[in-house]
């Protein structure tokens, strides 16, 4: 076969399959270097691949090395009191690859030898005790799907859009499976007094994270959890165990857990009170703000995933999530939130956990504003960003859960903007 024929050939079958691919999405592969693409054999198909074991933990395939956690530099002084980002643009489902969690550390990675890991509970209990991970691991154990979110997750948008992409927006977020032991069975062998309302939690790492945790709340849903997605917990995220608050702000989940004291009152660590607060415009502050409302955002397309290919079939793709309860339903806004169509959810809907919601449309290559809105199962609306400002102001960092806006451009470039 010459070039010609077989360029011609093939030009043909493609044209006579184009009929089954959605518009858009197919056009005529026409490419110099097309030696492996059909009817070529590729060049990987022509030799023996690599034997098991030469992996022998997994990575992402080479031509994925630009999923990874990102950080921007000029947020923080000190990269050990940082945050790195989750790259939700490039991921789908509801479940966040370990590798790619967000980080957030107040004084970096603690790096705890298992062997001289302890849990230590005291305070107002009848008797004082110590686990050592051997101890949680003997005790019975649950799985649990949640998301957690950094309460300053959105923070750089209360006063206008900032960053360009949803790994920087919306990326101090994840969802993962956790194995561990209700907090509730620890207290219950401790003996918790009856005069106790409030728990100190604190980490072993070198910032000492501590934080008040209502002792409701720990026998409700913590966990004191050790494994996510089924290995043991990455250091990153606080090997060998770390609080599980679901539903609460991040900040809570307190990492390399080494202590928990049972008290009558909170406990307001040095930073606490200072720093996770929400500045109204009064000069008033909201406190206790424990609980993450209601949030979603479109992952893909958005700034830095174009739609590529031009008008036709697209699919819109993102996460939702509520910190009281389950994502009731999610719509859609393909003209900045003037009209609203409502979003399918494929994947399972779990309690406090990121329900994956997709909105397929036939994109006539017009500028569209594209919205997103979470509805819990409470009936809590997420509100615009406006409606948000007008009761918090714009000087908190802290819980901006306001619908973000995507401006899909016609040569299916997106930018992060405001609607009035
Ligand atoms: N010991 C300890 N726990 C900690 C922190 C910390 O710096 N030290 N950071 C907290 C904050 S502010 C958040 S948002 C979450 C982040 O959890 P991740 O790093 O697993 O994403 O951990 C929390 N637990
Ligand atoms: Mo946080």
């Amino acid at each position: 076969m010459t070039e010609t024929t077989d360029k011609a050939s093939r030009r043909r079958f493609l044209t006579g399959a184009a009929g089954l691919v959605a518009a858009g999405a197919a056009g005529p592969i026409v490419r110099a270097d097309d030696k492996n693409l059909p009817p070529h054999v590729a060049e990987w198909t022509k030799q023996l691949g690599e034997g098991v074991g030469t992996r022998p933990y997994g990575t992402p395939s080479k031509f994925e090395k630009d999923v990874i956690r990102r950080t921007v530099p000029w947020l923080t002084a000190t990269p050990e009191s940082s945050v790195s980002f989750t790259p939700l643009h490039a991921l789908d489902g509801i479940i966040t690859p370990n590798g790619v969690c967000f980080e957030r550390h107040h004084g970096g990675i603690a790096e705890v030898k298992p062997d001289d890991y302890r849990l230590m509970i005291h305070g107002l209990v009848d008797k004082p005790l110590m686990f050592t991970l051997e101890d949680l691991k003997r005790l019975p154990r649950v799985n649990r799907i949640y998301f957690l979110e950094c309460a300053a997750n959105s923070g750089m948008e209360w006063r206008g859009a900032q960053l360009n992409g949803a790994q920087y927006t919306h990326g101090m977020v994840h969802c993962v499976q956790y194995t561990g032991v209700p907090l509730k069975l620890l207290l219950e062998q401790a003996g918790v007094k009856p005069s106790a309302k409030w728990l100190m939690v604190e980490g072993g790492d070198s910032a000492g994270m501590n934080r008040s945790v209502p002792l409701a709340k720990a026998l409700d849903d913590c966990l004191i959890a050790y494994r996510m997605n089924g290995e043991m917990l990455r250091p990153e995220q606080g090997y060998p165990a770390r609080l599980v608050v679901p539903g609460w702000e991040g900040n809570m989940w307190v990492k390399w857990i080494r202590r928990i004291k049972v008290g009558d009152q909170p406990w307001f660590a040095r930073e606490e009170t200072s720093k996770y607060t929400d500045l109204l415009e009064n000069g008033k502050a909201r406190q206790f703000t424990f609980v993450m409302d209601a949030k979603s955002v479109i992952t893909s397309p958005s700034p830095q995933v174009p739609v590529k290919g031009g008008k036709g079939f697209t699919v819109i793709s993102g996460l939702a999530w509520s910190g009281r309860g389950k994502v009731a339903r999610v719509d859609v806004s393909l003209d900045g939130g003037r009209n609203w169509r409502t979003a399918k959810i494929d994947g399972p809907v779990f309690d406090k956990a990121c329900v994956r919601f997709y909105y397929e449309f036939d994109w006539n290559g017009e500028e569209l504003l594209l919205q997103s809105r979470a509805i819990d199962d409470t009936g809590y609306v997420q509100p615009s960003k406006d409606d948000l400002r007008k009761v918090r102001g714009v000087n908190s960092i802290y819980h901006n859960n306001g619908i973000q806006t995507w401006a899909l451009k016609k040569d299916g470039e997106v930018e992060n903007v405001e609607v009035g």
